[in-house]
């Protein structure tokens, strides 16, 4: 099995749904590495820990993180399912980016950001890695965030295990368009 198709089967089960495979995930998102292991065999994917070791040091976005045992895991960001990831809130920088597509572009002008499925909204600290996510749904388009004056005007701003940026939402006066 490929350490990709690991990851993404890994993103699935960790993030949006443990049900498929039979695993729960705690409150805080975590699950038993042995019986990940295990639900996954008998699901077709098959692979031991010092796989899953491989696939989470190897993730391009450090997409998952081991407890400091070793003998759990989680997904750093990105659940469906209701988790906490017991994030304490932090000043953002001035600018936080987001990339997107143009074919958004009316309706965030109208609405701000949503966070859609995901449980906030997700910004990136540099144009790089912004351009990466916008890239995943075409021309990528990339909006700057004044996340300072928005943190300063009291909403709350989480930054997770990877470096991704999190808030509620984002209204589209502290948006700056292209
Ligand atoms: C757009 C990946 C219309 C938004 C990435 C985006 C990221 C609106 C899409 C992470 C809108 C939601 C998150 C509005 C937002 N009207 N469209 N008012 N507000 N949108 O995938 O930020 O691989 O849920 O621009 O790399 O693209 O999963 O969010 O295009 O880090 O680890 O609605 O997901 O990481 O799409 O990506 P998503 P996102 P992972």
């Amino acid at each position: 099995m490929k350490i990709k198709d690991i990851s993404k089967f890994l993103s699935l089960v960790l993030r949006h749904e443990p049900g498929r495979i039979g695993i729960t995930l705690d409150e805080n998102g975590w699950t038993d590495c042995r019986e990940l292991i295990e639900a996954a065999g008998r699901h077709g994917m098959s692979f031991n820990y010092e796989t899953l070791v491989e696939v989470v040091h190897t993730n391009d976005k450090q997409r998952f993180s081991f407890s400091e045992d070793g003998k759990r895991i989680r997904a750093n960001q990105g659940h469906s399912v209701t988790v906490d990831l017991s994030l304490e809130p932090q000043v953002p920088p001035e600018f936080l980016y987001h990339g997107t597509v143009a074919k958004f572009l009316d309706s965030i002008r109208g609405g701000g950001l949503h966070k859609g499925e995901r449980h906030h909204v997700h910004l990136s600290p540099d144009l790089v890695t912004a351009t990466k996510v916008g890239a995943r749904r075409g021309k990528p388009v990339i909006l700057s965030i004044r996340a300072a004056e928005i943190s300063a005007a009291g909403q709350p701003f989480y930054v997770t295990a990877n470096g991704v940026w999190l808030t509620d939402a984002v209204p589209p006066e502290f948006i700056d368009f292209p």
